[in-house]
Order: structure tokens, then C-alpha cells, then sequence
């Protein structure tokens, strides 16, 4: 249960890439992402909401363990899983955003975006620009896969803020979506001690949706 998470140093890192719902879940399944939230970013507009974006995008924050993964393991992510917006603008709303936390970040990016160009080769138009302000979004796009199965919300006790602050929410919610493989799976509902009956029902959602499409 939440309370059973280790702390452990962590970086950020915040993306932009399509509609958030998907990546919350991409993201959240990866082995060393140790939290994630939904939110609005990258614009310069006050108090955005999701009915009033102003000039903000829909991104996803990840905290992680940068001993298990690293933040080239999730540009690859990045790259391979827009839904659009990768090549063409659409609207700020769901561009491709890579907001960079500090001057590491900034560097592997911009050489990122190069190589990751030329094997396309096609123009990429990701927009790379230093973090600012983030806007968490409304409670109910939070572990927007987890929250279709209430029940599970409930008896694990994830309040609104537990769905953006617990490994356990990131998780199942990557899980449910069938995003990671089944031996992590596993190792994850025991090292979070997830309750044998909710562990079941996730592995069923997981298998019914491995390898299934992510899209909104
Ligand atoms: N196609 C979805 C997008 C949701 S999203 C969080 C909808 O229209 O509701 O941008």
C-alpha cells in the first residue's frame, strides 16, 4: 500500500505528447518510474484548466529512479508513442513538448531529437524548452485507466491526491492499460503489497490489454 514506498532519490522529467490519459498509463508501467501526474505546462497563461487551457499543453510529469532507468530509456518512449503531433502541429493543446529540468536533460534532448530525425528521417517539431510552472489537471484525469475500475480506487484507499503521489496508483494504472510484461507485474504486486484480490483482477485487465493500442 502506499505507505509500504520507499523514498529514493528521483529525478523529473515532463513531456508533452498527444492526449495525457495514454502516457499516464505508458509511463506509470515502466520499471523505475516511481510516480506520475497529469497537468497542464509550458505555457505562460495563469490557473490553466482543462476547459481553458490558454496557451499550455497537456504533459505528463514522471518522477524516477535514475539507478533503474535513465532519461534516454523514456525519450525513446517519448518518440515512439505520439498519437499525433510528433510531425504536424495540431494545436498547442496536444503538441510535442519536452520540458527540461536541467542542462543534462537539455543536452540529451536536443542530441536526441537529431539522431532520432535522421533515423526517420523526417522532421521532428518537439519544442524543447526549460520546465516552468505546472498545473496539475482535475482530479479526474489522474490514473484516467485506473479510475474506469472505481472499486479498486476505493479499497486501496488512493484519495485525489494519492492518484498523483503513489507508486501504487502509477503502477496499476499502467497495468490495467497492459503496458510492462507479467514478471514485473508480479514483482510489483508483491513488493507493493497489493491485496491477492486486486492483484488477480489487474493481471486479467493486463492480459485482456498487452500489447493492445494506448491511444485516447
Ligand atoms: N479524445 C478525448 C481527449 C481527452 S484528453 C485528456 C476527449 O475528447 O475526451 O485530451
Amino acid at each position: 500500500m502506499p505507505s509500504l514506498e520507499k523514498e529514493v532519490p528521483f529525478k523529473k522529467a515532463t513531456f508533452g505528447m498527444g492526449c495525457f490519459w495514454a502516457n499516464d498509463a505508458l509511463f506509470g508501467g515502466q520499471p523505475g518510474v516511481l510516480r506520475t501526474r497529469v497537468g497542464y505546462s509550458g505555457g505562460t497563461t495563469l490557473n490553466p484548466v482543462y476547459r481553458n487551457l490558454g496557451d499550455h499543453t497537456e504533459v505528463i510529469e514522471i518522477d524516477f529512479d535514475p539507478s533503474v532507468t535513465t532519461y534516454k530509456d523514456l525519450l525513446k518512449l517519448f518518440w515512439e508513442n505520439h498519437e499525433y503531433g510528433l510531425t504536424t502541429f495540431i494545436k498547442r493543446q496536444y503538441m510535442s513538448l519536452i520540458l527540461y529540468h536541467d542542462d543534462e536533460q537539455k543536452h540529451i534532448a536536443e542530441l536526441e531529437i537529431k539522431i532520432e530525425a535522421g533515423k526517420r528521417n523526417e522532421k521532428l517539431i518537439t519544442e524543447i524548452a526549460p520546465a516552468g510552472p505546472f498545473y496539475p489537471a482535475e482530479d479526474y484525469h489522474q490514473k484516467y485507466r485506473l479510475q474506469k475500475h472505481g472499486w479498486i480506487v476505493e479499497e486501496l484507499g488512493l484519495t485525489p491526491e494519492l492518484l498523483q503521489t503513489s507508486q501504487v496508483a502509477a503502477k496499476l494504472n499502467g497495468y490495467v492499460a497492459g503496458i510492462g510484461n507479467r514478471a514485473d507485474l508480479d514483482r510489483d504486486m508483491r513488493s507493493l503489497a497489493i491485496p491477492e484480490k486486486i492483484a488477480s483482477y489487474v493481471k486479467i485487465q493486463f492480459l485482456e490489454n498487452e500489447g493492445g493500442s494506448l491511444y485516447c
